[in-house]
């Protein structure tokens, strides 16, 4: 239950309007946003950007991000782009509790460990695969199949230690877990098989199970086609 006291902490820390969202609905990186979204319940609003018509290339969505890649967010004018600057923005603003970015030294470290996971070996190995499915690049993606795999195995064993913890970076969920979801729940889309992982299933389906979870959508491609 709710203390008094917590839920006036936590309803000073409200957006004054709907944070807009640009975002692709296919993008595990746009994922993780809308997923923190609705795990801190935060109200918000989307503006789709059509790839296929580049319009993440034209001035005024360059204007957003110079980058001209989503996600992108804007809250009241306060506009940030890099999937996992605006985790660490929503967690750090709307988190009263402080729970989905610890502060203290340790566990602000194992947090940023899995951040970059996220941005390094995530990336360029089971996102980087399914995108190569997913929009029918034609590129082999098997370099990026054989990181997906190494980095499975790598979680796999970090997961099913004796001393390990039942969220990547501690008993309760951080935005390490948000940030790790999309691209590991959805590699079969780029053809990596998750049966050999017993442990990241399971890690997968507590972050599934946590409450105000929302999924991505899935799509019949990769190993999902059979
Ligand atoms: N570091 C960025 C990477 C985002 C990213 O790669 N977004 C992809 C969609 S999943 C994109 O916009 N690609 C278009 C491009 O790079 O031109 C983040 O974490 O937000």
């Amino acid at each position: 239950m709710t203390r008094p006291a917590e839920a006036q902490a936590q309803s000073l820390v409200r957006p004054a309007r709907p944070i807009r969202l640009y975002r692709h609905a296919l993008s595990g990186h746009c994922h993780r946003v809308e997923l923190m979204l609705h795990l801190l319940d935060l109200p918000y609003e989307t503006v789709d950007i059509d790839f296929a018509a580049r319009e993440h290339k034209q001035p005024a969505y360059l204007a957003i991000n110079h980058f001209g890649q989503v996600p992108a967010i804007d809250d009241d004018g306060v506009v940030i782009a890099d999937s996992n600057a605006i985790l660490t923005y929503l967690a750090t603003r709307y988190d009263a509790r402080g729970t989905w970015l610890p502060r203290d030294a340790l566990s602000a470290a194992k947090v940023q460990r899995w951040l970059s996971v996220a941005a390094g070996e995530l990336a360029f190995g089971p996102a980087a695969a399914r995108v190569v499915v997913l929009f029918q690049r034609p590129v082999d993606a098997t370099e990026m199949i054989e990181r997906a795999k190494t980095l499975l195995s790598n979680i796999e064993t970090y997961l099913s230690a004796p001393q390990a913890t039942a969220f990547l970076a501690g008993d309760t969920p951080t935005i390490a877990d948000v940030a790790c979801y999309a691209y590991l729940a959805h590699a079969p889309e780029g053809n990596v098989s998750l049966a050999p992982y017993p442990a990241v299933r399971a890690w997968l389906g507590r972050v599934a199970g946590l409450p105000r979870f929302v999924p991505m959508a899935s799509t019949a491609c990769g190993l999902n086609a059979a």
